[in-house]
């Protein structure tokens, strides 16, 4: 997967790179360090940082789209123990693959990012935690952690400041749970990777129970730029009332498949060009906008639709990571639901009775449509187990796992009830849904 195919419209975070230029020393040609070094020289007080962060306004990218400035504005000011920064590069969201790209080519955006939030918030100790099924990159940031730690831009007494910020590379073995942020917190801790009940959120009772923020990492790796650009001229990056920039991935039925970075609330329609298309010319028919957990949409609701947060969750979706998946008009609804919910099933960590259960339910009913042999009750069935698991589980899994249920029969209930009826597919078959 690559996002280097010059295809984007206002890049910030992937400008200049052609993939082998993400070392410390071709960071620095681009200004790199810059910005902490300015930060640190001049003394500048953390509530400056914070106000370009709130003026930018940046938003958590890890799928939840929080205020950035808010989550750093809830860790105490005075901590008498170890505070910590965790950048969450536990990228696992089935349509979601911008993070890694980050991390490949221009990981030191993402340091540099780390340090000017440490040093807002006050904080000496950070951890990235890469998602353990990319070792490649996992490989690249510790060698981009090694240059920036040899060049005196992470350990102690700063550029001479004062300010001392360790930093190091972990990783998880591949479950994608650990993404959740409180199982993310249970697995550095070496234990089973279980989400943790909230509250107390992790701002209070983080790492090793002390007060944490846990960011993503294309959040993390647009401050710099923020505070390079000044947090107004940033987010005129994006289109009216949408703040900067954001990095899409577009995969599925479209002929270049990558990520683009692009003015945030750009229309979809827009967005669907520069990935050259719906492959074959073809009809998009149903998009999943914010990966996977985010509710289907229609494919001409999208075309009508703005790529910003309010945009989408008022047609019902959620912007989410920014993951796209675009399905064409040959896509069987009922297989693609398979497909997803075969997913939340073996990623649920057994935890809570309805994902455990529940999940396998939902898998079960839907293989039973799928090949022909489903019931007249099997939709109103599938519906009445989804809401059974949404809002009862302690993480965002469980809902996961419900709302594409219930948006697919929202969306495409004719062609689930064609199969029940018809014991076949209408799109294989030719039949009419
Ligand atoms: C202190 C409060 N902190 C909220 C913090 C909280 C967290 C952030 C957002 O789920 C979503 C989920 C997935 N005091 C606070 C507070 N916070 N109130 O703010 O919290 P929350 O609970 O809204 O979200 P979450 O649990 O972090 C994330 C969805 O994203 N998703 C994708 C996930 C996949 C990836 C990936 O592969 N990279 O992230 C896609 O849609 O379903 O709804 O930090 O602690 N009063
Ligand atoms: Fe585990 Fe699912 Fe419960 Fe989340 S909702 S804690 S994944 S069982």
């Amino acid at each position: 997967m690559t996002c280097l195919h010059g295809r984007h419209t206002e890049p910030v975070l992937f400008r200049e790179l052609t993939g082998d230029n993400w070392t410390l020393a071709d960071y620095m040609t681009r200004g790199g360090y810059g910005q902490i070094r300015r930060i640190l020289d001049g003394r500048m007080p953390a509530e400056r940082i914070v106000a370009e962060v709130r003026a930018a306004g940046l938003r958590g990218r890890g799928g939840a789209g929080f205020p950035t400035a808010v989550k750093w504005g809830f860790m105490p000011k005075a901590h008498a123990g170890q505070t910590y920064l965790i950048c969450n590069a536990d990228e696992s969201e089935p349509g979601t693959f911008k993070d890694r790209d980050i991390l490949r080519y221009n990981p030191h955006a993402v340091i540099e990012g780390m340090l000017i939030a440490a040093y807002a918030m006050g904080i000496t100790a950070g951890y990235v935690y890469v998602h353990g099924e990319i070792w490649s990159v996992y490989e690249r940031f510790e060698e981009a952690i090694g240059q920036a730690r040899e060049a005196g831009f992470i350990g102690k007494n700063l550029m001479g400041s004062g300010f001392d910020f360790e930093l190091h590379a972990v990783h998880g073995y591949g479950a994608y749970i650990c993404g959740e942020e409180t199982a993310l917190l249970e697995s550095m801790e070496g234990k089973r990777g279980q989400p943790r009940f909230k509250p107390p959120f992790p701002a209070a009772n983080g790492l090793y129970g002390q007060p944490t923020t846990i960011n993503n990492v294309e959040t993390l790796a647009y401050v710099p730029f923020i505070m390079a650009m000044g947090g107004n001229h940033w987010a005129a990056l994006g289109r009216e009332g949408c703040p900067g920039t954001k990095i899409f991935s577009l995969s599925g039925d479209v002929v270049f498949p990558g990520n683009y970075e692009v003015p945030l609330g750009i229309s979809f329609a827009e967005l669907l060009a520069l990935a050259g298309g719906v492959k074959g010319g073809r009809k998009v028919k149903a998009v999943i906008p914010g990966g996977s957990s985010s509710p289907v949409l229609r494919g001409e609701t999208m075309l009508r639709l703005n790529m910003d947060y309010d945009s989408i969750a008022k047609a019902g979706s959620m912007l989410g990571t920014g993951g796209v998946i675009v399905l064409d008009e040959t896509r069987c609804m009922v297989k693609s639901l398979l497909n997803l919910s075969r997913f939340y099933r073996n990623e649920s960590c057994g935890q809570c009775t309805p994902c455990r259960e529940g999940t396998g339910w939902l898998v079960k009913l839907i293989e039973r449509i799928e090949r022909g042999d489903g019931k007249p009750d099997d939709l109103d069935l599938l519906d009445s187990v989804a809401s059974n698991i949404q809002g009862r589980t302690i993480c965002a899994l469980g809902d996961a796992a419900a709302m594409p249920i219930r948006s697919f029969l929202k969306c495409f209930r004719q062609e689930f009830e064609y199969h029940v009826e018809h014991k076949q597919c209408p799109v294989a078959s030719g039949g009419q849904a």
